[in-house]
């Protein structure tokens, strides 16, 4: 089969880095729709929200004050998911029932003491504040000898789960490698040792030389529609240089990180004139203190978005009874993000 075939007919797509096939359809793009349409929530227009639990000042739910923080401000999560003195315990019955004790932290970062941003919305410095404050939390959350993984992620727009339209982002500390990380570590592990390089090397040379799937760019990063994709409108965020995480990224490779996160976020934007939903995150190297040489910084966008601002994909039916599957090709998608305007005009 050429590569022609593929944007015609049913076929699958391998993902590298999990290691899980997604069937694509391209043929059934044009089905009719009449199913949901989403309401699209309304767009928070105070830049101060008295009523806000993340704005500057405000007591949130667990009655702590917020300080009147004016640029990115962190804090553990009032309602956090996981907990640093979670006593050691396993537990096993016949292989059939198994648990085990899961220590870790959450922290909340707020991206800026404004209500009305999103990260589209922040200019470059403000937006370097927050890679600095991530980098920092990852810097000292790995430096818990009980702390083996940092998962830093947003959860954009009230689709998809977000609690408030402060631009806010979480992170979870693990004692234990989550599924996702553990799963991409085992991939790039056995791709260095069959290559000698990481795995997102030579996959974003592949794509620099094809350049079919690229959406856009700068010195230090590349943010493209992997060919494996399942979301609609799912990219991955590549740094240019291999490095393992946040923490070995020089100054004006954070300043460029900044950068290409406000190139994705406006491209998002533009694409159907909306404050974008997304779920967002970086994958970076285990915090065990160990050296993973392998591992290759990146974030994945997971939009739900499908073909206008009130349609969204659901994985439902054989997607959760047999495996993911798309009907927009990942290099339309990918052509409809670079063909929208790279300036904001929404
Ligand atoms: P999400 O919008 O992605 O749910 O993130 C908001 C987090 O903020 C959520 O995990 C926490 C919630 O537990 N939170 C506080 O820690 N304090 C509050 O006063 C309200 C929300
Ligand atoms: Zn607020």
């Amino acid at each position: 089969m050429n590569f022609s075939d593929l944007a015609s007919n049913p076929h699958r797509r391998f993902n590298p880095l999990t290691r899980e096939w997604v069937l694509v359809s391209p043929q059934r793009i044009q089905r009719p729709w009449q199913g949901q349409v989403e309401e699209v929530p309304p767009e928070a227009t105070l830049a101060y929200d008295p009523t806000c639990y993340l704005c500057p000042g405000n007591t949130r739910a667990g009655g702590v004050r917020n300080p009147a923080y004016t640029e990115t401000f962190v804090f553990d999560n009032d309602f956090a998911a996981l907990k640093p003195d979670t006593p050691q315990a396993e537990f096993h019955e016949r292989e059939l029932l198994v648990a085990r004790s899961e220590a870790g932290r959450c922290r909340v970062v707020c991206f800026s003491p404004r209500h009305d941003l999103t990260m589209a919305r922040m200019n470059v410095p403000e937006l370097r504040h927050v890679v600095d404050a991530w980098t920092q939390e990852f810097s000292a959350l790995a430096s818990d000898p009980h702390t083996n993984s940092v998962q830093i992620f947003e959860n954009r727009g009230a689709i998809m789960g977000c609690s408030n339209p402060h631009p806010h982002g979480q992170i979870w500390a693990d004692e234990t490698l989550p599924n996702e990380l553990s799963r991409e570590l085992t991939a790039f592990r056995d791709y260095r040792q069959a290559h000698g390089t990481t795995l997102l090397q030579d996959y974003l040379d592949l794509e620099l030389e094809k350049q079919e799937r690229l959406v856009c760019a700068n010195d230090h990063f590349v943010v493209l529609v992997p060919f494996w994709a399942v979301w609609p409108f799912e990219t991955l965020l590549i740094s240019r240089r291999p490095v393992s995480a946040l923490d070995e990224l020089h100054n004006d490779e954070r300043t460029a990180l900044a950068d290409i996160l406000r190139q994705t976020t406006i491209r998002y934007d533009n694409l159907f004139l909306t404050s974008f939903p997304y779920t967002m995150g970086f994958h970076q190297r285990p915090t065990d203190g160990a050296d993973y040489p392998e591992f290759h910084l990146h974030a994945h966008f997971y939009p739900p978005l499908l073909r206008s601002a009130t349609i969204k994909k659901f994985i439902v039916g054989y997607e959760m009874l047999a495996m993911p599957q798309r009907d927009l090709t990942a290099e339309s998608a990918a052509r409809w993000l670079r063909d929208v305007p790279a300036e904001r005009y929404c």
